[in-house]
C-alpha cells in the first residue's frame, strides 16, 4: 500500500503514466507522448503568429525578406488578427456552452428531467435583471429568466446585463476604453468581421476587440453558464472527494465522464445510482458502478456531488489505458479525437453525445434536454453490459489517490470565512474577513490558478510547483479547470495534509476555517465566479480591483478558451501571468500592447506577463502581489 501521508509528486505521476504507456505499446495504441515527438519542432511562423491564411492570395508568411503579405498587411496586423481570432474562438465556445445551459433552464419543469435546485439563486438573478418575481410559479420564472438570458446573445441594443456586478470604477474603465461587450454573438461575429481580409490591421483596434470579446465571455456567456448551472444543479458547497487515477475501481464498472456541460454528466451520475443499474452491474459480475471524471465535467460533478476526479486534460488517454474503463462518455470541448482509435484497442466504449462534437470511431447517442433521462440510462446500461468484455490481463489502475475538499463557490467562500470571523452576516455573507486577513498580512494575497495542461510544459509541474511556492509565501490559491485537478491529484486540496506546506499565516487561516489552502472554484466557465469574488472584495475593501493583491495565472494553458479568459481577467483589472506564449511574440507592437507599460495597462489597469521559465514566473507573481501591497501601504 502507498503511504497516504505524503503528497503525490510529479515523478510518481510520471512513473504511473509510464506503466500505462507500456500497455499502449503492447496493444499498439498511439498516445500524445508519441504524437508530440512527431510534431516537434513546431512551425516557427505558426508559433510566432506570423502566418496569415485568411484569404486565398496567401498563405503569407512574414520574414525579413518578405515583411508584408500580398495585400500589404504587416506583421503587427497579422499577429493582431490571429490573436483576435484565437480569442473569438474561445469566447464563442464558452458562451455557446452558456447558451446550452440557458436552453436547459428553459426546459425545466416540475418532475421533469431537469428541475430548479436553487430557487433562491434564480429569484436573486431575476430581481437583479428587473424581472417581476412576486407570486410567480418558479418554473414560469425559470423560463422567463432563461429567455432573457438567451436574448443576451443577440440583443440589438445595450450591453451585457451582468456588467453591473462590477465595481463602478471598472464599468467606467470599460466604457472609456469602448470595450463594454454588447450582444455576445455580436462580439464574436464582429471579431471575425474585423479580421476578414481588408478590415482591421491596426493592432490597437484588434486588441481592444480582443478584450471586448473576452468580456462577452467572462461577464456574459460564461457567467450565465455558471449561474444557471447553479440554479439547475445546485450552488456548490464544500464536499469531500478523491482525485487521481486510483479513483477508478478494479472490481466496478467504470464510467468516465469528460467534457464540459453538466447537463449530461448530472444525468449519468443520477442513473449510475439507480438501484436497477446497480443490480444489473452485480448481475454481470461487477461489485458496483464507479463514475469518475476528467476535465471540466469532472469539476462540475465533483463540486456538486463529490464525484471523484480521475485526472485532467493530459490524463484523458490514461483512463482508457487502465484497461478498466467500460465507457468514456463525452459532450463538448477538450476531447482528444485520439480517444476513438485508442478505445478500439480496448473494450472501452467511446460515446459522443453532442452534435457539436462528432468524432470518428465513437458511438453517437444524441443527447438533449427532452430525452436526457432515457439516454443517460441507456448509456449507463451500455457501459454496464460492456463489463464482461473487459480483458482482466490488461487492467492496470495506478495506485495514486488523494483526498480533496472541493466546492468553493463565492457563496461557500463567504460562508466559511464569515463563520470564522464571526462577523456581521449580511444576507449572503461578505468578503470582509478575507479582506481583513489580506490587509493585516496574515495572507499576503491570492492567486487565481487556472487553465489546461500543454505538452510544452512537463504536465502539472508548473501548476503544482507554483502552487507550493505561493502557499509557502502565505498566498492563498483559488483554482479552476485542469489547474484545480492538478492540485487535487497532488493532494493540495486535502485540508489536513496541504496546510503543512503553508506559511504560518495561511496555515492558521486553513485551520480556523477548515479549508484547504487551494480552493476549488470549479470549471473554466466558473472563472466568472472569480470575477465576482474579485469585484466583491474590491467593493468591500473600497479600492479598485487592480489594487487588490491578487493575480491570475495560467502556466500550462493550451486552448482558445484560455486566451479568451486571459483577456477578460486582464480587462477586469487583474494582472495575468502566462507560462506559454499566445502566438504573439512575432510582433513587438502586439507584445507591447499586451505586456507593456502603455497598452492594455493604460486602458484597464492590468496587463499580461509571459514567462516560460516557471521559477521566474512565480517570482514575478510574488513581486506583483508585494508591489500591490506596498502601493496600498500595507
Ligand atoms: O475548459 S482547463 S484543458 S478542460 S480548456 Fe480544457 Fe483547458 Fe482543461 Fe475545461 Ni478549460
Ligand atoms: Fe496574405 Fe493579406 Fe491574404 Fe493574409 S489577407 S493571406 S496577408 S494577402
Amino acid at each position: 500500500m502507498k503511504d497516504w501521508a505524503s503528497l503525490t509528486t510529479i515523478e510518481e505521476m510520471e512513473a504511473a503514466t509510464n506503466t500505462l504507456l507500456e500497455t499502449a505499446q503492447k496493444v499498439g495504441a498511439d498516445t500524445w507522448q508519441q504524437r508530440v515527438k512527431n510534431q516537434t519542432p513546431h512551425c516557427g511562423f505558426g508559433e510566432s503568429g506570423t502566418c496569415c491564411r485568411i484569404c486565398s492570395m496567401g498563405p503569407c508568411r512574414i520574414t525579413k525578406k518578405a515583411p508584408r503579405g500580398i495585400c500589404g498587411c504587416d506583421v503587427h496586423g497579422i499577429v493582431g488578427r490571429n490573436y483576435l481570432r484565437f480569442t473569438a474562438g474561445g469566447a464563442a465556445t464558452h458562451s455557446d456552452h452558456g447558451r446550452e445551459i440557458c436552453h436547459t433552464l428553459y426546459q425545466t419543469k416540475e418532475g421533469g428531467n431537469y428541475t430548479v435546485k436553487d430557487p433562491e439563486k434564480l429569484i436573486r438573478i431575476a430581481k437583479e435583471w428587473g424581472i417581476e418575481t412576486e407570486g410567480k410559479d418558479i418554473y414560469d420564472l425559470a423560463h422567463e429568466v432563461a429567455e432573457t438570458g438567451l436574448l443576451e446573445y443577440g440583443k440589438p441594443f445595450g450591453t451585457q446585463r451582468f456588467l453591473k456586478r462590477a465595481p463602478e470604477h471598472t464599468q467606467q474603465l470599460w466604457h472609456e476604453a469602448e470595450i463594454e461587450p454588447r450582444a455576445i454573438d455580436r462580439e464574436v461575429s464582429q471579431s471575425l468581421h474585423m479580421t476578414h481580409m481588408g478590415c482591421s490591421s491596426l493592432p490597437e483596434a484588434l486588441i481592444r476587440q480582443s478584450l471586448r470579446a473576452g468580456l462577452s465571455d467572462g461577464w456574459g456567456g460564461s457567467m450565465m453558464g455558471t449561474e444557471f448551472s447553479d440554479v439547475l444543479f445546485g450552488t456548490p458547497k464544500p464536499v469531500d472527494t478523491t482525485a487521481n487515477l486510483g479513483v477508478m475501481e478494479k472490481d466496478n464498472v467504470n464510467i468516465v465522464v469528460h467534457g464540459h456541460d453538466p447537463s449530461l454528466s448530472e444525468m449519468i451520475v443520477y442513473y449510475a445510482n439507480d438501484p436497477e443499474m446497480i443490480a444489473l452491474a452485480k448481475s454481470v459480475g461487477a461489485k458496483g458502478i464507479t463514475i469518475s471524471g476528467v476535465c471540466c465535467t469532472s469539476n462540475e460533478v465533483a463540486m456538486r456531488h463529490g464525484i471523484p476526479m480521475a485526472g485532467n486534460y493530459l490524463n484523458q488517454e490514461n483512463v482508457v489505458l487502465t484497461g478498466a474503463c467500460e465507457a468514456i462518455v463525452v459532450d463538448v470541448q477538450c476531447i482528444f479525437p485520439a480517444l476513438g482509435p485508442l478505445s478500439k484497442c480496448f473494450h472501452t466504449k467511446f460515446i459522443t453525445t453532442s452534435p457539436i462534437a462528432r468524432m470518428p470511431d465513437s458511438e453517437f447517442v444524441r443527447f438533449s434536454a427532452a430525452n436526457a433521462g432515457e439516454n443517460a440510462k441507456a448509456i449507463v446500461r451500455m457501459a454496464v453490459e460492456n463489463f464482461k468484455n473487459r480483458n482482466p490481463e490488461m487492467v492496470n489502475i495506478p495506485n495514486l489517490k488523494q483526498n480533496a475538499r472541493v466546492g468553493y463557490s463565492v457563496e461557500a467562500i463567504k460562508k466559511v470565512l464569515d463563520g470564522v470571523a464571526n462577523s456581521q452576516l449580511d444576507e449572503f455573507g461578505t468578503t470582509k474577513p478575507l479582506v481583513e486577513c489580506v490587509h493585516s498580512g496574515v495572507l499576503r494575497g491570492a492567486v487565481a490558478m487556472v487553465g489546461c495542461n500543454n505538452p510544452k510544459v512537463r504536465p502539472d509541474s508548473a501548476h503544482i510547483g507554483l502552487m507550493k511556492k505561493m502557499l509557502e509565501n502565505d498566498i492563498i490559491v483559488i483554482a479552476s479547470g485542469c489547474a484545480a485537478q492538478a492540485a487535487a491529484k497532488a493532494g493540495l486540496m486535502d485540508p489536513v495534509k496541504a496546510k503543512e506546506y503553508c506559511g504560518a499565516g495561511l496555515k492558521r487561516v486553513c485551520e480556523l476555517a477548515g479549508i484547504p489552502p487551494v480552493l476549488h472554484m470549479g470549471s473554466c466557465v466558473d472563472i466568472s465566479r472569480m470575477m465576482i469574488l474579485a469585484s466583491d472584495i474590491a467593493k468591500d475593501w473600497g479600492i479598485n480591483i487592480s489594487q487588490v493583491p491578487v493575480v491570475g495565472c495560467a502556466p500550462e494553458w493550451m486552448s482558445e478558451k484560455a486566451v479568451s479568459i486571459g483577456n477578460y481577467v486582464v480587462a477586469t483589472g487583474i494582472e495575468t501571468f502566462l507560462g506559454v506564449d499566445p502566438y504573439s511574440k512575432g510582433s513587438e507592437e502586439v507584445t507591447a500592447l499586451l505586456q507593456g507599460d502603455h497598452g492594455v495597462k493604460d486602458w484597464v489597469e492590468a496587463r499580461f506577463v509571459v514567462e516560460t521559465d516557471i521559477e521566474k514566473l512565480g517570482d514575478k507573481m510574488i513581486e506583483c502581489i508585494e508591489a500591490k501591497r506596498a502601493a496600498l501601504g500595507i
